[in-house]
This record gives structure tokens, C-alpha cells and sequence, in this order.
């Protein structure tokens, strides 16, 4: 952990990717190399995996997903890394975004086997969007897969990022001896351990060595690595900072293979944490007095300890733990008494952070999603937008009787953004309307309102479709019309729902009066 004066440079990036393409592993190796853990907790191609660290919840390890980000810092090479294992699941959408509001590079992960996948597409658009450069990592090598020079093709085509490969596989996808690394021209060579539960033990080896040991698979690499020289795609600094390329790495993060090669290059190459844009368009210095930026907010991690954490991304100045900031959205004073980093379901306590660091305050019940921080220097950073909603459910209590528990559920849940929660007073207090990006949300908000607030509840999904925004003055308006609904969401904005956009579609026109103004739409 960081001591006061601790000028080391950091890293603060996010590990994004389509479902399944190995962001978990792949945070778990990075982990494992960085010798955070000891042993990787998947239990490698066997039934009944345990679940890798960075996934603690119950519906996560159950199935195999991620639900919600989690944050990991380490020490490696005299620095220190922040990294945020993200959920790839669209459902989950809503929280890559958040994190990525909150990071200055990402890892892209594509699956060797199925190349672009629609998430991936999505995510980097919206990386090319925040201007956050993405370093590519082609995963799963050790498995059959698609052609290496194919897939570059694919990520030029598709999304227009040149890439600029750092390695090169030696071997086909599935017979995975080790990398040429383009810089040296040299062979790094990988063996296997037993499930891929520790460091992969790495030889590096000069071109005739390579020879010997990896024959036609070395030459054809060294022919690719040459054709990918001539047709000028090496790594250039500027156009990676830019967003015009992207640096490509090979790896099977389940073997814990070329793990190393990215963490190297990740320290090198990934930009350090600079000003912050602000609300009003200045920039905050790095160095100016202490910032931070709330971008995610997270309860029932420990059950033990009932407790909401606020994740906040340190922007300037030097956080310690105990000073008295403003809340920049009330204008009230936050004490931060206490700080933790968290990770799975460990803890360590944080006594002072910089710029780049995330740190999860403690029952910081005053903080959303979105807010700002500050010492000194007034400053507020820009809102995270939330995405339009396509699915709507009304939710109530199972017992009744249990009332009190159901309120403080739901308004928890709507806090962390795990579902919107909207309000009508024709539905009541008792009967809100949840709406999601996803359907998945609702089985995490099914859950978590039994396991972690006792409060079961039943949801009847609403045939709804589309949400527009509308403004105070027209709900009376729109409160008239048949077959659409109009509610509160806790933001203040007022939504109304339509079957579908060609309900929408007959409203705007009979009413062009009345604000009907779209959401943001995910992934945008
Ligand atoms: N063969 C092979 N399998 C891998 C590799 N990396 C991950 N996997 C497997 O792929 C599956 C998905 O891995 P996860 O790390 O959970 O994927 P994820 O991207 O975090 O998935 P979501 O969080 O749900 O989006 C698991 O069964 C992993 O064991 C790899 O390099 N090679
Ligand atoms: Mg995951």
C-alpha cells in the first residue's frame, strides 16, 4: 500500500472485453504475476471451478460471471497499478461505463476463437469516444483459434484501430509455445505448470535457440513479424495516446502465458493520470489540491460487516485518510473516516492515495454515483450519464410485513445503480417500477433483496419497451394519454414509458408540444 510520500507513477486502467473472453482469469494472472495472490483460484478446466477472486458474488461465482467490477491495486516493477476487472455481460453495461469514467487506458480482450464479438465492438467505441487508449490482448491462444494476421485484419476493418502488434504468437492458436517479442526479434518461450495455478516460467531465447527448439512454427513468425514490419505496423507512441492504434499482445491468461509481456508494456506504455476535465471545462492539475470522483457504489460485499463502500478515483492532490472534503453536489463537508482498498473479499485499510488510485470510502451513505470530492479549489467533474431503459418490472414485498426491510432494499439497490427505480403516485411507494438496460439486473436485484436485506420480493415484468424523458410541465399532459405511463425516477427526471416506438412515434406527433427527448442508449 501507498505510504505518505509515495511518488511512484501509477497505472489505472480496466480489463474490458465480450462475456467470457477471459477478463477475470486474466485479472487473476495479472494478480498471480504481480504475486498479489499466491495461487489462482480457478481451478483450471475442472467442474465445479471456484469462482476466480475478483468475482465474490454469490450469483457471480454460481454462474461463472462477473456482475459488477472490481477494483485491485498492486505493487509491481516500482509501481503502482490500479486495475478494474469490469462485468462483460450487456446487462451489465451500465458499470463498465462507469469504470471506464474513471481509468486512463484498457485492456481489450478478444477471444482467439471467436474474434469480434458485438460487446467488444460496442466497448470500443466507447473507449474511441472518451479518447481512453486501449491496449489490445488477443486471449485464449492455447486454444484453436482464428488466424493471427486474420484477427488484425478484423480489428482494422471493424472498428478502425490499426493494430500495432508488441508480440507475435509462435505456433498456431492452440499449439501455444511462446512469443516473438518484435522489439528484440527474441523468443520467449513458456511452459506449462500443473492447472496454471502459478507463474508460468518463461525462457528467453535468441533466433537460432528459437530455431531448435520451435522450428517451422519460429520461421513462420519471424516471416509474419517481418511482413507486419513492412507494412508499418509497429507501435508508435502518439497515434496510441491519440486512439489511432492499438498495441496488440498474444496470451492465454489461463496458463498465465505472456501475462508478464503485458505488465511490462502496460507500465511503459499506458499513460500516467493527468488533469481532469471538469464540469466547466477547466482541467485540474494532477498537483492541485486533492479531488476525486465517485464512479461506482457497492454494499453487501461483506455480510459481516454491513456496509456500503463508495469507490472513488483519486484525480489530484493527495488523499488521507480522516480530512474533511466537500461534497461538491450538497456543498456539505464529508469526513473521510475511514478508506479501504477491497478486493474480492479482502480488505486493506488505506491511510493515504494519489492521483490514479481507487479507494472504496466506508459508509459514505451521502456519496452517488457521479459526485465529486474536493479540498480547497472548488471543482465538479461531469455526471455519469445512466442508459436508456428497454426493460420495466413493478416490484413489491413477498411479506408485507417486511416493509421497512423492502424500502431500504430497494433504495440501496437504486443508489448503486444496479436497476433504475421509478415512482408514480398512482402506482405508491409500495409498488415501484424497476427498469434495467438488461433482464439480468432484475435476477441480481431478486437475489440480492433476499440473500442481503431478507426481504424476498416478486417482479411482473410491464410490457413496456422504450423510456423517453419528458419535463414537469407536460406530465399532466402526457398523464392523459392511453396505453403509456409516466413516473419519477429518483433522479428527479420524469420518463415515460411506451409499448413500443411506434406508440412513441403517434404521442410525438398528436402532442408536439410536449418534451419527448431519447436516453442515452447503451454502449454510446
Ligand atoms: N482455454 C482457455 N480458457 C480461458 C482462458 N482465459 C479464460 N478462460 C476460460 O474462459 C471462461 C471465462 O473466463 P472469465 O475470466 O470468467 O471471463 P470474463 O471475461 O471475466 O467473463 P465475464 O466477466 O462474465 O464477462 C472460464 O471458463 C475461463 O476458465 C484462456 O486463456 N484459455
Ligand atoms: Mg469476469
Amino acid at each position: 500500500m501507498s505510504s505518505p510520500s509515495d511518488t511512484r507513477p501509477r497505472r489505472t486502467f480496466a480489463v474490458i472485453s465480450h462475456p467470457d473472453a477471459g477478463k477475470s482469469t486474466l485479472t487473476e494472472a495479472l494478480a498471480l504475476h504481480a504475486r498479489v495472490i499466491s495461487e489462482a483460484g480457478a481451478v483450471h478446466g475442472k467442474a465445479g471451478r471456484r469462482g476466480t477472486v475478483s468475482d465474490w458474488m454469490e450469483m457471480e461465482r454460481a454462474r461463472g460471471i462477473s456482475i459488477t467490477s472490481a477494483a485491485l491495486q498492486f505493487d509491481y516493477r516500482d509501481h503502482v497499478v490500479n486495475l478494474v476487472d469490469t462485468p462483460g455481460h450487456a446487462d451489465f453495461s451500465e458499470d463498465t461505463y462507469r469504470v471506464l469514467s474513471a481509468v486512463d487506458a484498457a485492456v481489450m480482450l478478444v477471444d482467439a476463437a471467436k474474434g469480434l464479438e458485438p460487446q467488444t465492438l460496442k466497448l470500443f467505441q466507447v473507449c474511441a469516444h472518451r479518447g481512453i487508449p486501449v491496449i489490445t490482448v488477443i486471449n485464449k491462444w492455447d486454444r484453436p483459434g482464428l488466424d493471427a494476421l486474420g484477427l488484425l485484419d478484423e480489428i482494422q476493418r471493424e472498428i478502425g484501430l490499426r493494430p500495432t502488434p508488441l508480440t507475435w504468437p509462435v505456433g498456431a492458436a492452440g499449439e501455444f509455445h511462446g512469443v516473438l517479442d518484435r522489439r528484440t526479434g527474441g523468443f520467449i518461450h513458456y511452459t506449462r505448470t500443473a492447472g496454471g495455478a502459478k507463474r508460468a516460467p518463461e525462457a528467453h531465447l535468441s533466433g537460432d535457440e528459437a530455431h531448435a527448439l520451435a522450428g517451422e512454427a519460429w520461421e513462420v513468425a519471424r516471416e509474419e513479424d517481418a511482413l507486419l514490419t513492412a507494412d508499418g505496423a509497429d507501435h508508435d507512441q502518439n497515434t496510441f495516446l491519440a486512439g489511432r492504434t492499438t498495441p496488440v499482445l498474444f496470451a492465454s491468461a489461463i496458463l498465465n502465458f505472456g501475462v508478464a509481456q503485458l505488465l511490462d508494456r502496460l507500465l511503459e506504455l499506458a499513460p500516467a493520470p493527468s488533469a481532469t476535465a471538469a464540469v466547466d471545462g477547466s482541467h485540474r492539475a494532477v498537483d492541485a489540491d486533492f479531488s476525486a470522483f465517485v464512479f461506482k457504489v457497492q454494499s453487501g460485499m461483506d455480510m459481516a460487516h454491513r456496509d456500503r463502500l463508495a469507490y472513488a478515483r483519486i484525480c489530484s492532490g493527495v488523499f488521507s485518510r480522516g480530512m474533511v472534503v466537500t461534497h461538491a453536489s450538497t456543498g456539505r463537508p464529508f469526513a473521510t473516516k475511514y478508506a479501504q482498498a477491497v478486493f474480492g473479499r479482502e480488505r486493506t485499510s488505506v491511510e493515504t492515495a494519489y492521483p490514479g488510485d481507487i479507494v472504496g470510502l466506508v459508509n459514505a451513505s451521502a456519496l452517488r454515483v457521479g459526485d465529486t470530492i474536493y479540498e480547497g479549489e472548488p471543482v465538479e467533474y461531469p455526471a455519469i450519464a445512466s442508459f436508456a431503459p428497454e426493460h420495466f418490472a413493478t416490484v413489491r414485498a413477498v411479506d408485507t410485513g417486511r416493509y421497512k426491510q423492502f424500502r431500504r432494499g430497494i433504495e440501496q439497490l437504486d443508489q448503486e445503480g444496479v436497476v433504475q427505480v421509478l415512482r408514480s403516485e398512482l402506482r405508491g411507494d409500495q409498488n415501484p417500477v424497476l427498469a434495467a438496460v438488461g433482464p439480468m439486473q432484475f435476477e441480481v436485484v431478486t437475489a440480492r433483496m433476499e440473500s442481503e436485506f431478507k426481504a424476498p420480493v416478486r417482479l411482473e415484468s410491464l410490457a413496456y419497451t422504450l423510456a423517453r424523458r419528458t419535463s414537469a410541465e407536460h406530465v399532466e399532459t402526457l398523464g392523459g394519454v392511453r396505453g403509456i405511463e409516466v413516473l419519477l425516477r429518483s433522479d428527479g427526471a420524469h420518463l415515460v414509458l411506451f409499448p413500443d416506438k411506434w406508440r412513441a412515434h403517434t404521442v410525438a406527433r398528436d402532442h408536439p408540444q410536449v418534451r419527448l427527448d431519447p436516453l442515452p442508449a447503451s454502449g454510446t
